[in-house]
């Protein structure tokens, strides 16, 4: 169904509406420009599929955005059981009524007519169709075999920041409760599982500090490595409406591309990929060389002030800007707005996370707000993003190999609070070393001690890095694969058995937002043919199994989405993410951040008010990590260092990229998004709008390098690293010399060879196997390669 391009609805209801506006054209829409302060003006966005009109409408059901992680309220249209559009929601706190271009025609791809409908199972070599029972008797009797044959070790599951809570919840009750494995990982370890490092590093704990509502009464905001605009639109039009209004902000940003943040900046910093340590390092010389310190909060709320000192005095800004390739004044002026600023708010994502030395160039931004006081106050805080809409969720019930309820692993008390509250046995949840990570699951695959690997909406045959090894190790015939999602991805094209899958809007969970607002999202039609919710599945899986818990009793015990989510309330109690005083009742009312408790029923708006951490030893999520080794720390270490439980100023060298550009691939190759792609666009590319607005790959290259490498606008160009080879259309401009940037949407699913056997089209192909030692995040932003026209290219 194509829907007609423009914003909908006219009536006036005593708010601004943003009428008939090319939503394509203009993803930000009008501006409502407010000052310091003040309450960010209603603006309502909404979307109606071509023809209908408000009246048509049957129902609206509330939710909010899942095509990022800002959590926007909104409200599904239904009619005659079918989605047919969206409307922001004008009361919600994250959004006030706007959305994300995604959001106003994405659901097109609910109703796409290539969904899957009844299971998958491999015949002879091909997919063919089958009944539940067959699928998921497969997956019993493998699941059976390899716990006799070779123990919990031998299942792994890689799951998603795309779920519901109570879906995560569940997985991780089954892998690290019903099963005892180790090999529980989520896609977030390739999007967010830095910033849960660096909250851990700095705070003790995952949990962001900072609120949406901060961007209302900051003086300067500075993002790094961050292209909100695209990635958080919403967002930005909350900042846009700050820049048009009295009393602006002032802007930092840190990206090496001229991107819609770099271009409304008052100061922009385009550091070669990479040396985000080194600029930190700088900024923070800086701000301690000028006395731009707030020495009584540094003194009575954190510990480490000195060492940091010391290591940062080595980085004067003729230094620094050497390494990043940015000129020295640039460099002063940036670290003279974080130091002069009243009111600071820092975030941070990909061009950090994604990027070398990952955990410890995020760990210094958390520095430069502790070394200014600025935490826990109206306006001063940081966001370390997230990137997927759900995947906090991820993170707090512990579906990224974390323990349920930020609970630390090395810290037996906490394995016994869980063991209880699961009535299992404490030995039975695998604790002897830290989870495994997500490219160790893989490697584990590879190598062949981990036999069957149950894929949940995530498709690593695109998203992963060196996609060449990716689709060997999917392919290997002693691995067996499980693809649980709602398209034939070209993960599932690789899968023994693949189990269609409900989505948004098609079942009911709560998810929780980059600003710890949970969102309720309410099922609004049904899925199409056969296909379950994730929850149902896992349940239904564990039930084969006859999973069962210290008294005999079935395990999970819970049955559905609101039981489940009664007993994460329960698991959650008395933890940071504590959401025992939430409700689904209560949540149809609108979002509320987390932590939510009895005694705080409005929910907390700032973490860290009153200058107290979740870092006391007993406490805490984790005892830290060397920030150049990844090696963690001990238990004692961590009490002898921290006994009171404070923020943790720890310093990093910087360390040179692994691989950097030479002379056979003189180029650093950066990887990302644009604002009408999700990801490895299975939703947006069945989208019409979408799929239009932004249909192939492109290349971005400076004018200087185009002219050096005789590359002209449009034309088709070969990218090449040591890993393969992919072809790209050439946009010029945008970008510093010597970089280039491919967006890794593009995979295969929408071409001829589904799998990709003989891909050329996916950024990962280029891209290396290569992780942050503190987060495992793989490096999705640094490696070399080289660029030519291609043979034959027209233009
Ligand atoms: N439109 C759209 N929005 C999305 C998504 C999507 O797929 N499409 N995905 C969501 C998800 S899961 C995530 S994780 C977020 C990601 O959101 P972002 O992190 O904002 O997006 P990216 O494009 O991955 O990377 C951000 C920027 O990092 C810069 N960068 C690259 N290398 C470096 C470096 O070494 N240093 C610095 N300082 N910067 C560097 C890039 O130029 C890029 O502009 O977006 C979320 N929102
Ligand atoms: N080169 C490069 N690679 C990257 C990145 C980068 O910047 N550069 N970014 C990384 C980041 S931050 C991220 S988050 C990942 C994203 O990578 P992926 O997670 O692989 O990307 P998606 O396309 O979002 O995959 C989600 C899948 O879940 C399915 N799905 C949606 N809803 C449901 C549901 O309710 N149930 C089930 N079972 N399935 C569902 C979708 O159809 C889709 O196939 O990519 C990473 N890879
Ligand atoms: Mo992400």
């Amino acid at each position: 169904m194509r829907t007609k391009p423009s914003g909908f609805g006219s009536r006036s209801r005593g708010y601004d509406t943003d009428v008939s506006r090319d939503v394509i054209a203009e993803p930000w829409g009008r501006r409502t420009p407010y000052g310091p302060g003040e309450r960010w003006p209603v603006r309502v966005d909404s979307h109606l599929a071509e023809g209908l009109s408000e009246e048509d409408v049957d129902r609206w059901v509330p939710t909010a955005a899942v095509l990022h992680s800002n959590g926007d309220g909104m409200e599904l249209a239904v009619k005659d059981g079918r989605i047919v559009g969206v409307r922001g929601r004008a009361d919600d706190r994250v959004n006030h009524g706007r959305l994300d271009v995604k959001d106003l025609f994405g659901w097109q791809a609910n109703n796409a007519g290539d969904r899957l409908t009844v299971p998958l199972v491999r015949r002879d070599g091909r997919l063919t169709e089958a009944s539940w029972d067959e699928a998921m008797g497969l997956v019993v009797e493998r699941s059976k075999r390899l716990l006799a044959e070779q123990g919990p070790g031998a299942l792994g599951f890689y799951t998603s920041g795309q779920l519901f809570c109570e879906e995560y919840y569940t997985l991780a009750a089954i892998a690290h409760g019903a099963i005892g494995t180790n090999h529980l990982d989520g896609n977030t370890r390739l999007c967010t599982a830095t910033a849960a490092a660096a909250l851990k590093e700095t705070f003790g704990c995952d949990g962001q500090p900072a609120s949406y509502t901060d961007v209302d009464h900051a003086d300067v905001i500075a993002l790094f490595g961050h292209n909100v605009a695209e990635t958080q639109s919403v967002l930005w039009m909350r900042i846009l409406d700050r820049l048009a209004g009295p009393e602006p902000p002032a802007l930092l940003c840190v990206d090496p591309r001229d991107t819609p943040v770099a271009r409304a900046a008052t100061v922009h910093l385009a550091p070669l990929p990479g040396t985000n340590v080194a600029l930190m390092n700088g900024l923070l010389h800086e701000i301690i060389a000028h006395e731009w310190v707030d020495h009584d909060y540094v003194r009575e709320h954190t510990v480490g002030y000195d060492d940091l000192a010391a290591l940062v005095a080595d980085y004067p800004p003729e230094r620094v800007a050497e390494i990043c390739g940015v000129a020295p004044e640039r460099i002063r002026e940036a670290a003279a707005l974080l130091g002069r600023a009243e009111r600071l708010l820092c975030t941070v994502l990909q061009g950090f996370y994604q990027s070398a030395q990952a955990t410890a160039a995020a760990v210094q931004v958390n520095n430069v707000n502790l070394l200014r006081g600025m935490l826990g106050k109206p306006g001063c805080g940081v966001l370390q993003m997230n990137g997927q809409p759900t995947a906090e969720n991820t993170r707090e019930c512990g579906a990224d190999g974390d323990l349920t309820g930020f609970r630390n692993w090395a810290n037996d008390a906490h394995v016994a609070e869980l063991a209880e509250l699961w009535n299992l046995d404490p030995l039975q949840i695998p604790h002897y070393s830290s989870p495994t990570h997500a490219m160790q699951i893989f490697r584990y695959a590879e190598n062949g001690t981990l036999r069957m690997l149950w894929v949940s909406a995530t498709n690593p045959a695109v998203s992963l890095p060196e996609l060449r090894r990716i689709r060997s190790v999917l392919s290997q015939e002693r691995l067996f694969l499980v693809v649980q999602d709602a398209f034939r991805t070209e993960t599932a094209e690789l899968a023994d058995v693949v189990l269609p899958a409900a989505m948004w809007g098609e079942k009911t969970g709560v998810f929780t937002n980059a600003d710890r607002t949970v969102h309720l999202s309410d099922k609004a039609v049904e899925p199409p043919g056969e296909a379950k919710p994730d929850l149902d599945i896992w349940l239904d899986y564990a039930r084969r199994m006859d999973f069962r818990d210290k008294d005999g009793q079935p395990f999970p015990a819970w049955h559905d989405a609101e039981s489940a989510f009664e007993a994460w309330k329960r698991a959650s109690a008395g933890r940071p993410c504590d959401y025992s005083g939430l409700s689904y009742e209560k949540l149809r009312q609108g979002g509320v951040q987390w932590p939510c408790t009895p005694e705080r029923p409005e929910g907390t708006e700032r973490l860290y008010t009153d200058g107290k951490f979740f870092a006391h030893p007993d406490y805490c999520e984790a005892y830290g990590r060397d920030l150049i080794t990844g090696a963690p720390a001990e238990p004692e270490e961590y009490r002898a260092a921290n006994p009171d439980g404070k923020a943790m100023l720890k310093a990093a060298e910087y360390v040179e990229p692994h691989e950097t550009p030479s002379a056979e691939y003189p180029f650093a190759l950066i990887t990302g998004r644009t604002i009408y792609q999700f990801h490895t666009r299975t939703k947006t590319g069945r989208t019409p709008e979408l799929r239009d607005a932004a249909p192939e790959s492109w290349v971005e290259v400076s004018e200087v390098d185009a002219a050096k490498h005789d590359l002209t606008e449009g034309e088709l160009a070969e990218i090449t690293t040591p890993r393969g080879v992919v072809r790209a259309r050439v946009r010029i401009g945008g970008i510093r010399e010597g970089v280039l940037f491919l967006p890794f949407h593009y995979g295969y699913w929408d071409t001829g060879d589904p799998a990709g056997q003989d891909g050329h089209r996916a950024a990962n192909e280029l891209t290396r196997t290569d992780w942050d030692p503190v987060s495992k995040q793989p490096l999705f932003k640094t490696a070399a390669a080289a660029i030519a026209s291609a043979d034959g290219g027209e233009r």
